[in-house]
């Protein structure tokens, strides 16, 4: 019978395929919202390399920066990367955030007053709590890699207290939670994506944004209008490198372990690479002529104070058990 015949040789065909096939380069897409201009980028950057060095070009991660995989709206980044849209991602725990409420954790106003603080979270129980969140949403997460501490810019003028952010119209990014923070400081705070930051600041739509100085430094924020730059250290975005379930779970155990231990050779490297760059960045910020402000440990504590209504509403959203792990790492530091 021919039909039974043809089936079967194509069966017979497709098996004697596979061995050659299964040799093949694969290729997995990496989702970044910042490219290797920037930390971030190369941080993801990194990982492919280590990744297709290791594997011996069998595996290729290609990375896609600028959120363009969710086009630009980096808040979906962690729902296309559970529904398999995206296979893995070096994402911020603020992007992520809309999905996985304890991942608000790092956004809580002044709860980590140095990279001490950052470390002594995502290396202990703490930071397990949050890959034991991020796991159970539906993405393996394999290793962390670092935003760095956010500082505040603004066209309007020097802020050294919360009266200074008096209607100041601020973009933020991230859950609600943001929102909070700075209405809880009087200002205005405006959600949107890092696509139309720069363009809202440069159009006066927007006064001020908060970032890491690196991003600051590289996106040149100064020619965005952002003339003055507080330096109250109030957030640290860690990255998080990690996987689609669904992708995850078709590699061998071998593969996965060559991903996993990539990632964190990555995200070891970029932490360290960005910390020693830091000074060099606020120098060379200053000598574009912004305005860089530090505060006193007075006007610090002013600003803690007005934010503490943020720790109220949020904890039991974040998770009354991780934030006290999260402070009792942070005090035994
Ligand atoms: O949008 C931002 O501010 C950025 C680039 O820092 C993040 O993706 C969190």
């Amino acid at each position: 019978n021919i039909k039974k015949w043809l089936v079967l040789s194509t069966a017979c065909l497709s098996l004697g395929a596979a061995p050659v096939f299964a040799q093949e380069t694969r290729e997995f897409s990496v989702s970044t919202v910042l490219s290797d201009a920037f930390p971030w980028g190369q941080a993801a950057s990194k990982w492919a390399e280590l990744v297709e060095e290791r594997s011996e070009g069998r595996i290729t991660l290609k990375v896609y920066p600028n959120a363009q995989l969710v086009s630009g709206d980096q808040t979906r980044e962690f729902s296309a990367m559970r529904s398999g849209l995206i296979d893995m991602a070096v994402g911020s725990t603020i992007n992520w955030s809309t999905q996985v409420p304890e991942a608000n954790l790092f956004s809580l106003p002044f709860l980590m007053p140095d990279n001490a603080a950052v470390d002594a979270i995502t290396q202990g129980k703490a930071g397990q709590m949050v890959f034991d969140a991020v796991e159970k949403r539906g993405v393996v997460p394999l290793a962390w890699g670092e935003n760095g501490f956010r500082e505040l810019s603004n066209s309007r003028g020097v802020l050294t207290q919360p009266a200074d952010l008096n209607g100041l119209k601020v973009r933020v990014v991230g859950s609600p939670l943001f929102l909070d923070t700075f209405n809880a400081l009087g200002a205005n705070p405006t959600q949107m994506s890092w696509t139309d930051a720069l363009p809202a600041l440069t159009t006066g739509a927007v006064d001020g944004q908060e970032n890491p100085l690196s991003v600051f430094d590289v996106a040149r924020a100064d020619r965005a209008n952002q003339k003055y730059l507080t330096l109250w250290h109030y957030m640290n975005d860690p990255l998080i490198f990690g996987a689609s379930k669904r992708v995850w779970s078709k590699l061998s155990a071998a593969d996965q372990q060559l991903l996993k231990q990539a990632a964190y050779d990555a995200g070891q490297w970029e932490i360290a690479k960005s910390r020693a760059d830091l000074d060099a960045t606020l120098q060379s910020i200053r000598d574009r002529g912004v305005e860089v402000t530090e505060l006193t440990p007075e006007q610090h504590q002013a600003f803690v104070t007005a934010t503490q209504g943020v720790y109220k509403k949020w904890i039991p959203k974040i998770g009354e058990d991780l934030v006290e792990a999260a402070q009792t790492a942070i005090n035994n530091r």
